[in-house]
């Protein structure tokens, strides 16, 4: 065996054992210098080929590139198997499993309240309606009195309500919302005025001293009750669906003559009768009417030239009967767990 071959041989083992007992980064960065640098040993074997004999030198020369290649690539291989060691130490002395899921951040969602009325918003939108608001806490005229409902009218038991000092009141309805729009701008009107309102009622799954209505107010010249039919009965299809079935059924309101409230046939039991609709088949969606003259003439509307109609829902029962929850409370206690699920 030629001296240069012996001595590549040499170096290579040498090399191997010291790389293996290498104990760190910077003892393995110096072994690099001491073998692959500019003086280092094999480079030097390498520069010694040329007192090589011609004839041996294409072999010697690729065994010495062979021993290059191999220890390059075990003081690659130490440092890359250091460096993740001391990566599992870092992580283990920092308690950090990198495999778990990340957290989700909290996100927030529209409350189903909210989700309802915003369906409902953009179907009166669609028929060309404005949006209106007013305050939660009213006064006797604009709650009542406006709307042909006196101190002395049983219909006040139904919407009793919270009294303020100062002959103030919890607004019963979004009534004096329309009230105060009539007073304040000249016919022809399309609003629908949205809230919260206030009862004096005791708690129970159907009832709550706080809700939420959407009222609506068209008044024009030559309004029928038609116009009243069609809207209403649009307004159910687009809500619930083409399928769905509505009646109009006799009613009464002070604010309104004629009144009716609308009914839909049961989405629950298509009408045999079940648990949501009270064995009628039936479940009721909202009250309705053509504007009470007397209402016009609180506002000073001319109740010879004018016509209109009015109508009134609980957004808290449509937003029941639209996604299956059985008790009013729960849209109205901020229960997170509950309200997720929308
Ligand atoms: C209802 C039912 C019927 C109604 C009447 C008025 C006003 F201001 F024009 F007189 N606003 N809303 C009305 C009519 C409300 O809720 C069940």
């Amino acid at each position: 065996m030629s001296d240069f071959l012996q001595k590549i041989e040499q170096v290579e083992q040498e090399a191997r054992g010291r790389i293996a007992g290498a104990g760190g980064l910077e003892a393995l960065e110096a072994l690099r210098l001491e073998y692959l640098g500019r003086k280092g040993k094999i480079t030097r074997v390498l520069h010694s080929l040329g007192s090589v004999s011609a004839g041996e030198r294409p072999a010697l020369g690729k065994r010495a590139n062979q021993v290059k290649e191999a220890v390059s690539g075990l003081l690659d291989r130490r440092r890359g198997e250091m460096e993740q060691a001391r990566l599992r130490d870092e992580l283990s002395r920092h308690k950090v499993d990198v495999t778990l899921p990340g957290e989700r951040p909290w996100s927030g969602s529209i409350h189903p309240l909210n989700q309802t009325l915003a369906r409902i918003n953009e179907v009166f939108f669609s028929m060309g309606f404005a949006l209106a608001v007013g305050p939660e806490v009213e006064d006797d005229f604009h709650n009542f009195d406006a709307l042909n409902t006196p101190a002395d009218h049983p219909a006040r038991d139904e919407h009793d309500t919270f009294y303020l000092e100062g002959g103030l009141l919890l607004r019963s309805h979004t009534s004096p919302v329309q009230v105060r729009y009539m007073q304040n701008n000249p016919p022809p009107v399309r609003i629908i005025a949205p809230g919260r309102v206030f009862r004096r009622d005791t708690s129970d799954a159907s009832h709550s001293p706080v809700f939420h209505q959407v009222e609506g107010l068209y008044v024009d010249e030559h309004v029928a009750f038609g116009d009243l039919k069609y809207t209403l009965e649009q307004f159910a299809r687009l809500m619930f669906g083409d399928e769905v079935r509505v009646r109009f059924r006799p009613s009464f309101f002070p604010f309104t003559e004629p009144s009716a409230e609308v009914d839909c046939l049961c989405v629950f039991c298509k009408g045999s009768g079940c648990s949501v609709c009270g064995q009628s088949g039936w479940i009721e969606l909202l009250g309705c009417g053509m504007v009470h003259p007397n209402v016009f003439e609180a506002v000073g509307y001319d109740p010879e030239r004018w016509t209109g109609f009015a109508f009134g829902m609980g957004i808290d029962r449509i937003c029941m009967l639209l996604n299956d929850i059985n008790d009013i409370r729960l849209l109205l206690e901020s229960d997170v767990e509950f309200l997720s699920q929308f």
